[in-house]
């Protein structure tokens, strides 16, 4: 039960760590501290707790029994426990951070299989197999390495029980004897003794055994507070009493730098008014998702802020904001679950009638029904069952399913054919007409319905006004979309050729 609490309280926590914490740390090392580092401390409390305490009761008993018959022989046995204990002392301070640097391993292990069977298709592709599998071999070297290095440390804990094992009988045999001889003991005594010593090594080698599962599960343990140590994400302290979004979003002179790298956002001034849809262009890497990351408080600006209805994002409850906002992001994110649980996220409260209507307008809710199971079809892998079209129009579904006031699209439908992005386009107009709405797109032509379009260059907004008002001004706007308008032109005309 404790184990399991253990997973789960791992498990809750990591769902409401800030994203920014998984830029630096990679999911398979997660999936090890929620999965096998939590067994390893199960460990220590179903095997070890239990065999320690009968080890415990067992000295304790054995040790009132030789006082009782001999205390003076019970102290000359007595005078070998001080090395002992020196001894565990020292092995557990070394060992531990072994075992540290194992656990870490291990985990770094179990993320590598992670990412490399992700990306087998691209590994198989170009023939790489063998890298890899080079790479895994390193790996395994070098948790083999520091795991031999413990195995080391702990034989010399074994050779030291069995040496006191070896010392305690010689010293009994000589000193026991010359006092039996004396008459200071009797034999019986004597041999009393002699049976309790190898019985009471019993014991202390078990207590070194589970030394080392102790120091294994400290380690592991250790790894897991690094996870509840690092802070959940601040929920912001005001909840506002209206549930109401009113005025709009504002940017207010906003510095952005991801982990103290250069600045990502620079100055960004911004006003979104409650019902305006706008656009943000600008090439590959110019900033457009970074802005949307803030938005959604996935990061916080260093410099500047954003207020929503005049409330600082920083204070905000984070819920309360979120619960305005519709999100499409870039990268499509589907769970293992059927399409239907996809399109709702497991919130049974939804009809399914909310969802169809959302995926008619998203124009899959036929594609979907074409499918085997409809939509009970269950997704693997991240909805590899599925064209790279047909997941990100369940994804834009999924943000309609949710019918929020704020829709921010970031490039929602990059991978879908022309004539279904049409369709989109006129279903997304008429949807998006009380709405506020964020709209990422590389292809110019799918934006020319906003009101305003905000051009990004290396993290500034360079210019910002309506299509027609960007193109006669002549200038970034101007150059990337008749760039796309003359491509688009040759490809015509070579096809015509
Ligand atoms: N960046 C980063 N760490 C992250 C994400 C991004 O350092 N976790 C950097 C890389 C980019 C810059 O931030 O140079 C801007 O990234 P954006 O994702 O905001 O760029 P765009 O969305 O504008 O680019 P694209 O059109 O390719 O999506
Ligand atoms: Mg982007």
């Amino acid at each position: 039960k404790a184990a399991a609490d253990l997973k789960d309280n791992l498990f809750q926590h990591i769902l409401n760590l800030p994203i920014s914490f998984f830029d630096r740390n990679p999911v398979g090392r997660l999936i090890t501290r929620v999965e096998s580092d939590t067994e390893a401390l199960k460990l220590l409390f179903t095997s070890t707790a239990v065999v320690l305490v009968q080890d415990f009761a067992l000295l304790i008993g054995m040790s009132v029994v030789m006082i009782l018959v001999n205390w003076k022989l019970y102290l000359l046995i007595l005078a070998l426990l001080p090395p002992f204990v020196y001894f565990f002392y020292w092995f557990q301070k070394h060992i531990r951070p072994i075992y540290v640097e194992i656990r870490r391993k291990v985990a770094d292990i179990n993320n590598f299989i992670n990412e490399t069977i992700g990306g087998l298709p691209v590994i198989q592709a170009f023939n790489q197999e063998k890298n890899f599998r080079h790479k895994m071999n390193l790996h395994n070297q070098e948790k083999y390495r520091k795991e031999l290095i413990g195995m080391k440390l702990w034989y010399r804990v074994w050779f030291m029980v069995d040496f006191g094992e070896v010392l305690g009988f010689v010293l009994l045999l000589g000193i026991g004897a010359v006092w039996a001889l004396k008459g200071l003991i009797t034999i019986g005594t004597l041999i009393l003794f002699i049976s309790y010593i190898m019985r009471l090594f019993m014991p202390l080698r078990g207590l070194s055994d589970q030394l080392n599962v102790i120091q294994r599960a400290f380690a592991s343990a250790e790894r897991m507070f690094g996870i509840l140590d690092s802070k959940p994400e601040e929920p912001g302290k005001v909840k506002p009493a209206i549930t109401q979004f009113q005025k709009g979003i504002v940017f207010d002179a906003v510095n952005f730098a991801y982990e103290g790298r250069e600045w990502v956002l620079k100055d960004i001034n911004l006003n979104i008014k409650k019902g305006e849809k706008i656009a943000l262009v600008g090439e590959t890497g110019a900033g457009k998702t970074s802005i949307i990351g803030l938005l959604l408080r996935f990061y916080e600006p260093q410099l500047g802020k954003i207020l929503l209805d005049d409330y600082n994002l920083q204070n905000l409850d984070k819920h309360i904001l979120r619960r305005y906002v519709g999100f499409v992001p870039q990268d499509v994110i589907l769970f293992p679950g059927s399409i239907l649980d996809n399109l709702r996220l497991f919130d049974e409260a939804i009809p399914e009638e909310v969802v169809y209507n959302a995926t008619k307008r998203a124009r899959v809710h036929d594609k979907i029904l074409n499918l085997p199971d409809g939509y009970k079809t269950n997704l693997i892998q991240r909805g590899i069952n599925l064209s790279q079209g047909e997941r990100q129009l369940v994804s834009f579904a999924r943000a309609l399913v949710f019918n929020p006031e704020i829709l921010i699209l970031d490039e929602a439908t990059s991978s879908v054919d022309p004539h279904t992005e049409n369709l989109i386009q006129v279903g997304l107009t008429e949807l998006l007409k009380d709405r506020t709405a964020i709209i990422i797109a590389h292809r110019l032509a799918t934006i020319q319905m906003v009101d305003r379009i905000i051009v990004l260059h290396k993290g500034s907004i360079v210019e910002q006004g309506s299509h027609s008002e960007l193109l006669s001004k002549e200038g970034y706007y101007y150059r990337l979309y008749r760039l796309q308008y003359l491509s688009t032109l040759k490809e015509e005309v070579t096809n015509d050729a």
